[in-house]
């Protein structure tokens, strides 16, 4: 049997989370770190190494981009982080830089594998390295709007009282100030919300600004989007066919073509099997083309 194995690029914050978080899920058999700093990745994977003993079977090592020619899937987490007052924008750049070296080197021992990119601004990312790549849009993916419909379904079940996982509402569109709460097909068991239009405010400030405040108050956010990647590798991985807000290279989408956005897809082994397209009101339909607008502009002014 094939062994399973995910590589992650970037073990900071991020990607050292990440790798925890599939550590203690045994989500693969082979987990490898590569940072431009190898000493924390060596340092990483020492340290989880020494909890082998309470989990189990993964084994982890500090790798270089040789290891990358086994691997089902890259998860690239490297690159500039916001600061506080910072938003994903101002690291494109910098991003960009750091992720033409990156994904070279990541072509130069593997062709077919699936790429995940979590570095901001990612929509942006996942375009570049889709580009980049040449590889086929389905197979280059970003965490997209996942983590954000996460923290939008959250605050919605702290407010009505009931289990997130219950609570189907989804955020679309850019991961980060472009991004459009999807209201009109939200719902708890086919139930449209109760929530009047101040709720809804409230929450979806809340949900769009969640990074700048964590950031403000602790420097990074890493444990939230550590899940979403970890759910984004198990639907892959195990072929699930789950329907995850990532963000996939649009096609005459409500308008919108030739930008990378957070959109419903279903997600399997080949990565983005399918582009799903709700229907969305008049207005969201206009914040989603806005929102891909604003990043076809970022993408020309590279
Ligand atoms: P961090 O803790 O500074 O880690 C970045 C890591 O990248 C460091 O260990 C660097 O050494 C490494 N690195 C830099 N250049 C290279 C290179 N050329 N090759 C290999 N490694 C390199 O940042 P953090 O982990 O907090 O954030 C990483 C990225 O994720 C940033 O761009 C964040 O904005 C982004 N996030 C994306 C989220 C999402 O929802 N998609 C959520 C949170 C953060």
């Amino acid at each position: 049997m094939k062994k399973t194995r995910i590589v992650i690029i970037g073990a900071g914050a991020v990607g050292s989370t990440t790798a925890y978080t599939l550590l203690l899920r045994e989500r693969a058999d082979e987990l490898v770190l590569i940072d431009a700093n190898r000493a924390k990745a060596v340092g990483d994977a020492l340290d989880m190494n020494h909890g082998m003993p309470f989990v189990g079977r993964t084994k982890v090592w500090a790798g270089s981009y040789e290891d990358c020619a086994a691997a089902d899937l890259i998860v690239i987490t490297a690159g500039a982080a916001q600061k506080p007052g910072e938003s994903r924008i101002d690291l494109l750049k910098r991003n960009v830089g750091i992720f033409e070296q990156i994904v070279d080197q990541v072509l130069r021992f593997n062709t077919n594998g699936i790429l995940l990119i979590a570095s901001n601004p990612v929509d942006i990312m996942s375009y570049f390295s889709q580009r980049r790549s040449g590889w086929p849009a389905h197979r280059v993916i970003g965490s997209g709007t996942l983590l954000d419909s996460a923290r939008f379904r959250y605050l919605i079940g702290e407010e009505l009282q009931l289990d997130s996982r219950s609570i189907h509402a989804h955020i679309m569109g850019e991961h980060g100030d472009s991004e459009l709460p999807v209201w009109s097909t939200a719902n708890v068991a086919g139930i449209r919300l109760a929530l009047d239009d101040e709720q809804q405010d409230r929450i979806f400030t809340q949900t769009r600004d969640a990074a700048y405040q964590i950031i403000e108050a602790k420097g990074s956010t890493y444990y939230a989007i550590a899940l979403a990647l970890d759910r984004i590798c198990t639907a892959i991985l195990r072929d699930e066919g789950a329907v995850l807000n990532v963000s996939t290279l649009l096609t005459d989408y409500c308008g919108v073509s030739d930008v990378y956005l957070g959109v419903p897809c279903i997600v399997d082994r080949q990565g983005v099997r399918e582009v799903l397209q709700p229907d969305l009101s008049e207005q969201e339909r206009t914040l989603l083309r806005q929102s891909g607008d604003k990043l076809k502009a970022l993408i020309q002014s590279l």
